[in-house]
């Protein structure tokens, strides 16, 4: 039997994506950073089977995002008919980036299962055909996606040493978001005024974000990590009908966030298509930022994870 598995983690963008190019699906309109996380893992296993199934933390699903990377996957690099059986650590389809590991963890379990031999650039290719996220965790610590790159589309800026940054999730609902991330960004892309201006603004934020990256300096990396946050944001509730990912406990989780800053503690928020709030902080202030999310009314619980690496096969 043909078999493999592969291990993935979810990234956090410090720059966002929110918009497809409209000649590629695979590919945004706009360049992102992002950091690959630790703790949080997904695993997936693939082999051969006689016709195409899926599992997801142990349940048979008909999953739609699934189904459509395995036509074009098999379209474009021949995969025979397979089943998948994945599981995470976390909630999917909530806003921690389970598309995005899922697919790279995929994406690599299947290269390896059926021997595919893809380079690095066709391995990022067959992720972000599930999820253009996906291809940001195709390496670890600190990554760029430019879509309008001369070299390699997906790159690393630095290693997870670089810089030993940790976040802090604060989950205020763990249940599935009602829109997805692509038709939400469709919407917004097709209705909301600011998006023109979203275009423009996040590749300056990108180039400002990679230089904040290179000199390791967190009060510049903050200011412009929530700028873009709150931007995307803008653009979502600019959208027609509105796109509000928030909770309460959104809001609340901020607050402290902006409390915690006030009393010096170097820790911003960043938030995506989902409720939950994630504070990147200084080693030293982790675990007081963890005490002060933890408490905060509206948040469930918290995550406390680390920079970490790309994809492994097992
Ligand atoms: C990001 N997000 O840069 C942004 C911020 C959500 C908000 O990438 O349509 O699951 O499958 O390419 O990759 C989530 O979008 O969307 C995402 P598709 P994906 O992290």
């Amino acid at each position: 039997m043909t078999e493999a598995t592969a291990s993935a983690h979810p990234n956090i963008a410090l720059v966002k994506y929110w918009g497809k190019n409209p000649d590629d699906q695979w590919l945004p309109i706009t360049p992102s950073v992002s950091a690959t996380l630790d703790t949080l893992t997904t695993t997936t296993t693939v082999r051969d089977a006689s016709e195409d199934r899926v599992t997801l933390d142990g349940v048979e699903v008909h999953d739609a995002k699934i189904a459509h990377w395995l036509a074009q996957a098999r379209t474009k690099f021949g995969l025979p008919s397979i089943a998948i059986a994945t599981e995470s650590n976390f909630p999917a389809s909530s806003g921690l980036a389970s598309s995005a590991s899922g697919f790279a963890a995929l994406a690599v379990a299947a290269n390896e299962a059926f021997g595919l031999d893809l380079d690095f650039s066709a391995l990022c290719e067959l992720a972000r055909m599930g999820s253009v996220s996906a291809g940001r965790s195709m390496l670890g610590g600190f990554v760029r996606l430019d879509p309008a790159s001369n070299e390699q589309v997906v790159a690393q800026l630095h290693p997870r040493d670089h810089w030993p940054l940790r976040m802090v999730v604060a989950v205020t609902d763990p249940t599935q978001k009602r829109i997805s991330s692509t038709s939400g960004m469709a919407r917004s892309a097709s209705t909301s005024s600011y998006y023109s201006s979203w275009i423009v603004d996040t590749g300056k934020d990108y180039r400002e974000c990679i230089a904040a990256l290179a000199d390791r300096d967190f009060p510049r990396l903050s200011k412009i990590a929530e700028s873009n946050c709150c931007k995307m944001h803008a653009l979502m509730l600019s959208s027609k009908p509105p796109l509000l990912y928030w909770k309460p406990g959104t809001l609340a989780a901020m607050e402290t966030v902006g409390k915690l800053q006030e009393d010096g503690l170097d820790v911003f928020f960043t938030i995506d298509a989902g409720p939950q709030v994630k504070a990147f902080c200084s080693p030293e202030v982790a675990d007081i930022v963890q005490e002060e999310l933890q408490v905060t009314p509206g948040v469930d619980h918290t995550i406390n994870c680390g920079i970490g690496d790309g994809p492994s096969v097992h």
